[in-house]
């Protein structure tokens, strides 16, 4: 019995040198688990005579409490400086300045297509747009080219099923806004047109733009000018050429192929020439009384161009090292 102070002692002694819970568990077992020395003095107690059994438990049972609150207060105090190391761990400074945030940039092709869109709208076009999958009628059948027209090989067509493909042109999305409407028409269609092609020039999937005006009076001559004026535009330079050599298109007649000047040389851009009188008719227009001239140009080649990219294939790689000096 006279031990009784010495276990406590030795019990806030061993709890607190304890780091951590599983320590304290072991420390706790030395005095009150099975065999510990609190556990043993209680069994003793049966030995000792009903006169001093009372006073000799009471006397155990303040240091058992004593012992207890030794363990608790050292476990509230290692879950306190876990829960502490915890959020200081987990610590956000709020007042950190943000990570650098990176900005994206347009593609070169959507660049050129804005600058396509934004000059044509200055001269009052306007941009028509249309669905990337048409109709047997909408590609072919309303621009001329009949189900056996040999026309029909001189674009390889992508089939979706019988009736429908992926546009070869856009001129299809004319063809639509033709239906709906009367002239005076002035319109261009840039978009994605889809070829069986694929080689370092030719992309399966490219990007056309072409324009369309209808009029009572619109001439060759008019379709010159405009076609002039906007690369003239386009590339900054007032000396820019262009020169046209008869050609053939079933949607068109006459029709023309489109050359400009460039590094001393011809470079050829796109075609044109007058709406057939037969695809005005498809589309419910007086072919007596309108004329139009139509062209076409490819986007890709007008953004090669200005921005001297060697490459058509680097358009389609989404190599950020490439993307980048666009941006
Ligand atoms: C070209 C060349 C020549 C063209 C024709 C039409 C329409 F719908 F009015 F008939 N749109 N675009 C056309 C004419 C396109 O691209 C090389």
């Amino acid at each position: 019995m006279q031990n009784l102070e010495q276990i406590l002692t030795d019990a806030q002694r061993e709890f607190a040198a304890c780091s951590n819970l599983v320590d304290l568990e072991q420390a706790k077992a030395r005095f009150l688990g099975k065999s510990g020395a609190l556990t043993d003095l209680l069994k003793g107690l049966g030995k000792l005579s009903a006169e001093e059994r009372p006073a000799a438990g009471a006397a155990i049972n303040v240091v058992k409490q004593g012992v207890e609150q030794a363990l608790q207060e050292k476990r509230d105090a290692i879950l306190a400086a876990e829960q502490a190391q915890k959020l200081a761990s987990e610590t956000l400074d709020v007042t950190l300045p943000a990570r650098g945030k990176s900005q994206g940039g347009l593609h070169p092709v959507t660049l050129t297509l804005q600058r396509i869109e934004e000059l044509f709208h200055s001269i009052g076009f306007e941009v028509a747009e249309g669905p990337e999958i048409e109709t047997d009628f909408y590609n072919f059948t309303a621009l001329n080219i009949p189900e056996d027209h040999p026309a029909r090989a001189m674009h390889d067509t992508f089939y979706v099923d019988e009736q429908h493909v992926l546009r070869t042109h856009t001129s299809p999305v004319q063809v639509h806004y033709m239906q709906n409407r009367q002239p005076p028409l002035r319109i261009i269609a840039p978009g994605r047109v889809y070829r069986v092609d694929s080689d370092a020039t030719h992309s399966p999937m490219f990007h056309q733009v072409e324009g369309l005006w209808v009029d009572e009076q619109v001439s060759f001559a008019n379709l010159k000018g405009v076609v002039q004026d906007f690369l003239q535009r386009f590339f900054e330079r007032d000396d820019l050429e262009v020169r046209f050599r008869p050609s053939f298109f079933p949607f068109t007649e006459p029709s023309a192929e489109m050359d400009m000047s460039w590094n001393g040389g011809w470079l050829e851009i796109g075609g044109c020439g007058m709406v057939h009188p037969n695809v005005l008719g498809h589309v419910g227009i007086d072919a007596e009384k309108y004329r139009g001239f139509a062209f076409g140009l490819g986007v890709e080649r007008l953004a090669m161009l200005r921005y001297g990219v060697n490459d058509l294939r680097l358009f389609f790689d989404n190599d950020l090292r490439f993307l980048k000096q666009f941006s």
